[in-house]
């Protein structure tokens, strides 16, 4: 008989996302004994609404989740909003709303559409980064570390705004102009508040190698980033005095290895020397000018035409005497990294090379590639980076580059050049100290106070949290902190006259690097509990988007160990396990007039696209991460409304590996749903006859085929879970279902197949129960087990089921092989062998002679000698 309603997920679903939450299920304590297991998927910004990647993430999560509680591990599972920010105050001048009523409206739906997915997460938990709570303890964090020396003021080139007066990150200027404004980006000298993180540039660098269950390319983004180099600071001697009363130009160079290719010098545009060359030069000064509009980041600098200035000075080549190099000011050099000077060896830096075939500068090749000729080897517009070993180079000829750089930077180290040695070694890194400062209302205010008298002084404990004013205005450009009349305007808390706030707010990153720790005891007076953060921290498995891995992951990793060094954390790494999923990505659509459409104006009739509304023909575009400004969006709530939570995860979890791109189809998302209705009929139909049936294992052929396929479906899924191949777990379930799906008509009334088939039933169950929470709980409530299947364990897998229990082996007599035999494969060679010898096949061929010898290797082969 089956069941003629079907299943209304969405009616299901509130009743036990209902029922957990009176439970307290997902209640962490975090006193409880049982072994711990922290997972954790990146917090979201609170835009508005839960967008399908934010669906995935939360969905893998959460299958980790349940099933480690499963496991009988106190599963901590928290959640929270990285709620500071741009998006709210643009809201504030686009809709008149405040960023705070507009950053609280959109948590209070978005965690409504995060509840109706049925994550099984600690609400008790939740932390908004802009609650008062949480950012005076950001404040406290602040001023132990600026008292234990890891916050510096300096003042830094900054790429500032002029329209949204405010400063940009490098990936905000998208060539040369504001992200948001549009405007052309000047470069600014501002005073900025900065942690010293390249303390730990060694530190963190060398930490990487300990993270094994982090992805290598995540590893390798973040040593490149830090990158260390080795190199060699070369004073280069002057012919004459330098505008600036120097008699030497000190430069970095990572490859002395090519110094007899050196053609020209190069400082930055704010090089004393090209400041000081300049003072004496207006032509010099236009270029400067012209150098610094270009900015700083590593894109503008790559893209620009190589341009430079001769200053009319001359160096000496430390080995040729007589050889003497140009020195230019370049548009290309950084005042940043290393001495702000180089020497330029064209044949061998690609932008050596464009700068030497502008300027007329000779290009030598001094490093010769494995196998090629030195009498006709050139360079024409490619520099030669790769390998090779050292000629037209004196006494370097014939050495490999790392020879030769040795033996370079041993000569000059030992040669003085006015009383010092003329090169010293050293260490470089990439890796700048992270300014925090942002002239923004929405954030953290820094905790500090501009006196006349006093200088910096931080604001005393007592008098935290710096709360930011309620009564803003965002009705001209700037920061609206520096607007307000009165809120910065303050007793120097050291000498009691009058002074000013500080005004900067931090950069949000600083908010989400310390957030998992806060989850260990997000109630705390104090920033943490060292004693939870030991017990919780590191994070088991920490899952989200890519984009994060590296400034995200790096300032928490220089987070944790400036919290430990200020008594806040005993340990240094924050994730122990890092996952990062692929994108969702939709079918892209256009109209006759080529405006993008929604997937939702589109459908297929008669094979083909067209608009839903006006039949009109569709284009069908590309398959892209989904997106607002291609509309290729699937809005998760229209899918938890019309299919079911169970529905939206199961499909996010199915076919593609989660660390590539899942594309959604609504085809998919229907077979999804099909897959969900079927395991309900399955469970509903059986649920009369086998509620009261007692679970066994049953008996005959049939039933020891279900009770193996139930036990290799747990421990496949198991393992499946363990390594993150959600895929594959989902498809050991349809293996599962339909392998059972032959005995359900009759099998709930057969004595012999009832008791495994109920057991298989609540197998299935508890297996799907990470990943479609509501359909198992329904199914477990249907079979009439107690209690709530999100608590029960995990189904014992019987290892002996798992292996096929009998072998074949193949029978060669005389090395020719002439049979088979199918045996238990605990069967013993005597066995084997008088089981072998009986056989008609193997009779036949010995055909009356008795063997000579008869050989068996145990689940390999038997071998008979006549
Ligand atoms: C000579 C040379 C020859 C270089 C050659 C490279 C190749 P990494 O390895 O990334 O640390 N450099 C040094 N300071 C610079 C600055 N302030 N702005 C721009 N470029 C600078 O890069 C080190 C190399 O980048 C250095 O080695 C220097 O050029 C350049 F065949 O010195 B090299
Ligand atoms: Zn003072």
């Amino acid at each position: 008989m089956t069941t003629p309603e079907r299943y209304n997920a969405r009616d299901v679903e509130m009743r036990w996302q209902r029922e957990w939450e009176t439970h307290g299920v997902f209640r962490t304590r975090n006193e409880d004994p049982r072994q711990k297991y922290y997972v954790l998927e990146m917090f979201p910004y609170p835009s508005g609404r839960i967008h399908m990647g934010h669906v995935r993430n939360y969905a893998m999560g959460d299958v980790i989740a349940r099933y480690k509680r499963a496991k009988g591990f106190n599963v901590l599972h928290p959640m929270g909003w990285d709620a500071f920010g741009m998006p709210a105050e643009n809201a504030a001048m686009q809709n008149k709303v405040h960023p705070r009523d507009w950053t609280y409206s959109n948590i209070a739906h978005m965690r409504g559409q995060l509840k109706q997915m049925g994550l099984s997460i600690d609400w008790d938990r939740e932390i908004a980064t802009c609650d008062v709570s949480y950012y005076q303890q950001q404040q406290r964090l602040f001023l132990d570390f600026y008292k234990a020396g890891l916050v510096a003021r300096k003042t830094a080139k900054v790429n500032w705004d002029p329209v949204d007066q405010t400063v940009l990150a490098n990936e905000q200027v998208i060539e040369g102009r504001g992200w948001r404004s549009g405007a052309l980006v000047e470069q600014r000298e501002l005073t900025q508040w900065f942690f010293r993180i390249t303390d730990y540039s060694q530190e963190l660098l060398e930490a990487l190698d300990g993270l094994e269950r982090w992805p290598e390319k995540v590893r390798l983004m973040q040593k490149n980033w830090i990158g260390r180099s080795e190199g060699l600071r070369v004073r280069f001697e002057l012919t004459g005095r330098g505008p600036d009363g120097s008699s030497d130009l000190e430069v970095f160079t990572t490859r002395p290895d090519t110094l007899f290719g050196a053609s020209f010098l190069a400082v930055a545009a704010d090089h004393p020397l090209a400041i000081a060359a300049g003072e004496r030069d207006s032509a010099l000064r236009d270029f400067q000018a012209e150098c610094r509009k270009l900015g700083t980041s590593a894109l503008a600098i790559e893209t620009a035409d190589k341009k430079g200035y001769d200053t009319g000075l001359r160096a000496r080549h430390p080995f040729q005497p007589d050889v003497t190099l140009p020195v230019f000011v370049a548009n290309f050099i950084l005042m940043e990294y290393g001495t702000g000077a180089i020497f330029g060896c064209p044949a061998h830096d690609q932008r050596d090379l464009d700068f030497a075939r502008a300027y007329g500068l000779p290009v030598t090749p001094v490093v010769l590639p494995p196998d090629a000729d030195p009498a006709v080897f050139t360079i024409a517009d490619e520099a030669y980076t790769g390998p090779g070993t050292i000629y037209h180079s004196s006494f370097l000829d014939g050495l490999s580059i790392e020879d030769a750089k040795d033996v370079v930077a041993t000569r000059l180290e030992k040669r003085a050049l006015d009383g010092a040695p003329q090169a010293e070694r050293q260490v470089n890194y990439r890796l700048r100290d992270w300014g925090i400062s942002r002239q923004r209302y929405w954030g953290c205010p820094i905790p500090m106070v501009h006196c006349e008298a006093c200088g910096t002084v931080p604001v005393p404990e007592r008098f935290l949290p710096v709360e930011l004013p309620a009564d803003v205005s965002f009705d001209r450009p700037g920061n609206p902190l520096d607007h307000h009349p009165t809120w910065s305007k303050v007793d120097c808390p050291e000498c009691g006259k009058p002074a000013r706030r500080e005004t900067d707010t931090m950069d949000t990153f600083v908010d989400s690097s310390w957030y998992f720790a806060r989850f260990t005891a997000p109630h705390s007076p104090a920033p943490t509990e060292v004693e939870a953060v030991d017990h919780w921290l590191p994070v088991d498995q920490y899952i989200g988007g890519v984009e994060h891995a590296i400034l995200h992951l790096l300032y928490s990793r220089f987070f944790l160990r400036a919290m430990k060094k200020t008594g806040h954390a005993r340990l240094d790494e924050p994730f122990a396990g890092l996952f990062t999923q692929g994108m969702v990505t939709h079918e892209t659509y256009k109209d006759e007039a080529g405006a993008w459409l929604f997937p939702e104006d589109v459908v297929v009739r008669d094979g083909a696209h067209v608009h839903a509304k006006t039949g009109a023909p569709v284009t069908v575009g590309p398959v892209e991460s989904m997106s607002k400004s291609k509309k290729n969006v699937v809005d998760p709530t229209a899918i938890i409304e019309s299919f079911g939570a169970d529905t939206a995860r199961w499909f996010m979890l199915s076919d593609t590996p989660p660390e590539r791109d899942i594309q959604w189809t609504e085809a998919g998302a229907e077979g999804a749903h099909r897959f969900i209705q079927r395991v309900w009929r399955m469970v509903q139909d059986a649920a009369p006859a086998l509620k009261g049936v007692r679970e066994g294992d049953g008996s005959g052929a049939d039933a020891e085929t279900i009770r193996k396929a139930m036990h290799r479906a747990a421990a496949a899924v198991e393992n499946d879970i363990e390594s993150l191949a959600f895929n594959r777990a989902v498809a050991r379930v349809y293996e599962f279902v339909n392998a059972l799906h032959p005995y359900m008509a009759t099998g709930v009334s057969s004595s012999d197949i009832a008791p495994v088939l109920k057991k298989a039933l609540r197998y299935l169950l508890q297996i799907i129960g990470p990943m479609t929470p509501h359909l198992a709980e329904e199914g477990w409530a249907a079979l009439g087990y107690d209690g709530l299947l999100a608590r029960a364990a995990w189904p014992e897998v019987d290892r002996s089921l798992l292996v096929d229990s009998t072998v074949t082996l193949p029978i060669q007599i005389n090395g020719k092989k002439r049979a088979e035999i199918h045996v238990e494969r605990s069967a013993s060679p005597q066995e084997i062998e008088s089981a072998v010898l009986e056989m008609e096949d193997v009779r036949r061929h010995l055909d009356g002679r008795s063997p000579k010898k008869v050989i068996v290797v145990p689940q390999r082969i038997v071998n008979v000698v006549v």
